[in-house]
């Protein structure tokens, strides 16, 4: 299971409590911990250790910041040179001065190629353009079809033909241009590896037509290979930029780093799951925090406004802030979780969800929803408003009642606790509404 760069750091830091300056010794054992969460997120081994020395650099004799502790200005750096790394944009697509804008998507078998070009084309449809999708996987009719499929369903215009792929893909500019599309998104056929002959054919097809950016698509969970892969892509077709999918799964998102060190290009969208609206513009600084295991704080709360009575939202956010988090909080956020989508994908963004994650991990996500509901409804209001006092005599109650083990309920006791002490860590604060400002006060300051 993954551990947060901040637990890994709490337990290296906590002897060193003093405040001044960071002894190399501190350091050193400081970057240990960085270089182990940064493997487990599964970034590349050379990528870690240029960036581990960047972050030594910074360090070494650094002022300790009066209001921060040693662990968060560890936390602080790294977090910073990971956004810088990554490439702070917010830049959607970009559209070509002259239409058609010409997106072509290339990577390696199954990385999501054919989903996120009927994602962008839906995505570029609500910003007022008028898409086309254009399958070129000829070695596969199967993937000419599903590609017909998805744009049917949403009513996408989709093109096609039989002859070369760089054929189709002029015949496709002029098809785009008689129906009035102004974005045209190229489905280019995947391999297992990256190979000459498949280099070949993108080349062949980005020199027919006048492309405005090349894609490469590249799994989230490829993790160590995304250098070998990146490398490979944009040195045979040149690469615009990265799109990253199936964020929505256990990767933790160190290909993204990989990427960007290999291609030198940002990744600037993020697969989020298997349906169309899943694409999202990619935020550097959101990526740094799931990297670093601190979870995405920023996004649950944005999520939950939109779903939660403001009110409600704000009495959560004002007992967080206060580092106290009754079980009636708690059981808001429970309810929340139900409508806002896959269950497991919000659980990542919560601080210190990971060790509830493994819990849940065999379990039926639902169920448990509704086992950890009744437990907290047979807790009396006093309970639920301080939780302090559930001592055991009160747990076996509280087990008895809900139709639960003691256990269950200690669990469920652990994880509020946890919750409570990572809001506190993190030291979520900001009033409702703000948004950017705020991830960068998570760390202090
Ligand atoms: N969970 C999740 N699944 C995704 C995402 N993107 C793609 N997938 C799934 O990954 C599988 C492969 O996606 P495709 O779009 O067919 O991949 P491809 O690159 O076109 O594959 P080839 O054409 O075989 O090279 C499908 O089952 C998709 O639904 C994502 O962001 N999240
Ligand atoms: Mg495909």
């Amino acid at each position: 299971m993954f551990e947060s760069l901040s637990d890994r750091l709490s337990a290296t830091l906590r002897k060193l409590g003093g405040r001044g300056v960071l002894r190399t010794e501190d350091v050193d054992a400081a970057l240990r911990d960085v270089r182990m969460a940064l493997l487990e997120a599964d970034v590349n081994y050379r990528v870690v250790k240029q960036f581990v020395e960047r972050v030594r650099s910074r360090m070494v004799g650094a002022e300790v910041s009066q209001s921060l502790t040693p662990t968060q200005q560890v936390i602080k750096v790294v977090h910073e040179e990971l956004v810088q790394l990554l490439g702070g944009n917010d830049r959607g697509l970009t559209y070509a001065d002259r239409p058609p804008t010409v997106v072509l998507l290339a990577g390696l078998q199954g990385s999501g190629k054919t989903t996120t070009a009927v994602k962008l084309a839906h995505l570029a449809r609500g910003e007022g353009h008028r898409p086309m999708v254009v399958a070129l996987d000829l070695r596969r009719p199967a993937a000419v079809e599903q590609l017909r499929v998805l744009a049917e369903r949403e009513r996408i215009a989709f093109h096609t033909g039989r002859e070369s792929p760089e054929a189709i893909a002029r015949e496709a500019l002029a098809a785009a241009a008689r129906e009035d599309c102004d974005l045209v998104v190229l489905d280019t056929a995947g391999r297992h590896v990256a190979e000459a002959e498949l280099m070949e054919e993108i080349r062949r097809i980005r020199d027919a037509i006048p492309v405005t950016e090349s894609f490469l698509v590249a799994d989230a969970m490829t993790g160590q290979d995304a250098v070998t892969v990146g490398a490979a892509f944009h040195e045979a077709v040149g690469i615009d930029g990265v799109i990253l999918t199936k964020l929505d799964g256990d990767a933790r998102g160190g290909a993204a780093l990989s990427l960007k060190f290999a291609t030198g290009q940002t990744v600037r969208f993020a697969g989020v799951g298997e349906k169309v609206g899943d694409l999202e513009v990619f935020r550097a600084d959101r990526m740094a925090s799931r990297i670093l295991g601190m979870g995405d704080v920023l996004t649950l709360i944005e999520r939950a406004e939109r779903v939660v009575d403001r009110q409600e939202a704000q009495r959560v956010e004002k007992h967080l802030r206060a580092g106290h988090l009754t079980f009636d909080d708690f059981l808001v956020q429970l309810r929340q979780l139900r409508n806002m989508g896959s269950f497991q994908n919000v659980l990542e963004m919560l601080p210190g969800a990971g060790q509830l994650k493994g819990q849940l991990e065999d379990a039926d996500p639902e169920a448990e929803i509704r086992k950890m509901e009744a437990i907290i409804l047979s807790m009396t209001r006093a309970e639920r408003a301080r939780p302090e006092i559930i001592d055991g005599s009160r747990r076996r109650r509280i087990a008895a009642g809900s139709g639960t083990r003691v256990t269950d309920v200690n669990r469920l006791l652990k994880a509020r606790e946890q919750m409570q002490l990572m809001a506190r860590q993190l030291g979520l604060g900001g009033g409702a509404g703000r948004r950017r400002p705020r991830l960068g006060r998570l760390f202090g300051a």
